[in-house]
């Protein structure tokens, strides 16, 4: 008998396909009735593949015992209720490292030197009539990296090819790292002209990024987001964007995804991106087959891959 798992929501073809001819899978997503689906096979389902479960979904799975959660963060499972049930949890870390760093270092480009602006510039004829303003560059510049972790060292490598220097605002210092630590966020937005936000979300980091950490950074600053939305007072965010006491921001994440604050679109010092982070077709695949490992892992009574409860 394959055991029998519930699929939260569409993950890679290649994933789909292995996923398929290991287990028995119900796609919750795609059922008409989902409460009748989770009241039919509920009973039987022993693995989730998939981010996006909460503590009522975990209660109709009596028999749960994995979670292969798709994505680095696992903001969106809860893992308080998982640990209470020893219900295990795998995220899907590293193999989008890279992916994520450049776009990183793309929105912040993008934004210095206001690409998308400057493309619908050129579509609308307006070259024909004037030259494009004047902006600034990255290099000599300094990059104040929250969460100098798996992904943040990436961008942390990719700064320094662009000549930035690098600080960082963690919880702790870390000895081995080359760059200059600030144990307090504030004093680091204010030595900064760059920051880039890239720590988990949830509740111990919701709001890091408050207004007097946004006025820090200040009319020349600029704030780059590609953790998650809850990190930043959006509210504030789109205030001092507004009135030009923050200088910028390049946007891949926020709080109520897929709804963006209306007020951005108008933002000739913004760039928006639908978080696409880790949305390369080399990465997404990489990240289905963590899943399916953990999950081949699990029921073959091997340890997990990628385990994070
Ligand atoms: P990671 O290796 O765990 O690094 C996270 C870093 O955040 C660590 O250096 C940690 O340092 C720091 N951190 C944790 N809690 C903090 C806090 N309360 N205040 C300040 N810093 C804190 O994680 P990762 O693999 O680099 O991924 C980071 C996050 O990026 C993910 O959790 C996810 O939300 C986001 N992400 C977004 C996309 C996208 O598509 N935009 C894609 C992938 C990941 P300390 O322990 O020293 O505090
Ligand atoms: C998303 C991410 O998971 O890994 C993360 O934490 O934010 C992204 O890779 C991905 O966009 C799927 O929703």
């Amino acid at each position: 008998m394959r055991p029998e798992v519930l699929q939260t929501h569409t993950l890679p073809a290649p994933a789909e396909q292995a996923l398929g001819a290991h287990f028995t899978v119900h796609r919750l997503f795609d059922a008409p009735d989902r409460a009748a689906l989770l009241a039919e096979v509920g009973p039987r389902v022993r693995g989730i593949a998939g981010a996006y479960v909460d503590r009522a979904l975990i209660e109709a799975l009596p028999k749960l015992e994995i979670i292969a959660s798709f994505g680095v963060g696992y903001d969106s499972v809860d893992t308080v209720t998982a640990r209470a049930r020893n219900i295990r949890v795998t995220n899907t870390p590293n193999v989008l490292n890279d992916a994520v760093a450049e776009l990183t270092i793309g929105l912040m480009i993008a934004l210095a030197r206001r690409l998308p602006q400057s493309d619908r510039f050129v579509r609308e004829g307006k070259w024909l009539n004037a030259s494009y303003p004047l902006l600034t560059e990255l290099n000599g510049r300094t990059l104040g990296i929250v969460g100098l972790g798996r992904i943040g060292k990436e961008i942390a490598l990719r700064a320094q090819a662009m000549k930035m220097r690098v600080v960082y605002h963690g919880r702790r210092r870390q000895a081995d790292e080359p760059y200059v630590y600030y144990s307090d966020l504030k004093d680091m937005a204010r030595d900064v002209d760059w920051l880039v936000l890239i720590a988990p979300g949830g509740k111990a980091t919701e709001k890091l990024v408050n207004r007097d950490v946004l006025t820090a950074l200040g009319p020349e600053g600029c704030l780059v987001n590609v953790a998650r939305g809850t990190l930043v007072d959006e509210a504030a965010l789109v205030e001092l964007l507004q009135s030009g006491q923050l200088g910028g921001a390049a946007l891949d994440v926020f709080e109520k995804e897929p709804a963006v604050p209306e007020a951005l679109f108008g933002l000739d010092n913004v760039v928006l991106s639908p978080h696409q982070g880790s949305g390369t077709h080399q990465t997404r695949n990489k990240m289905g087959a963590l899943v399916v490992a953990n999950l081949d892992a699990h029921f073959a009574g091997e340890p997990l891959i990628s385990a994070v409860v």
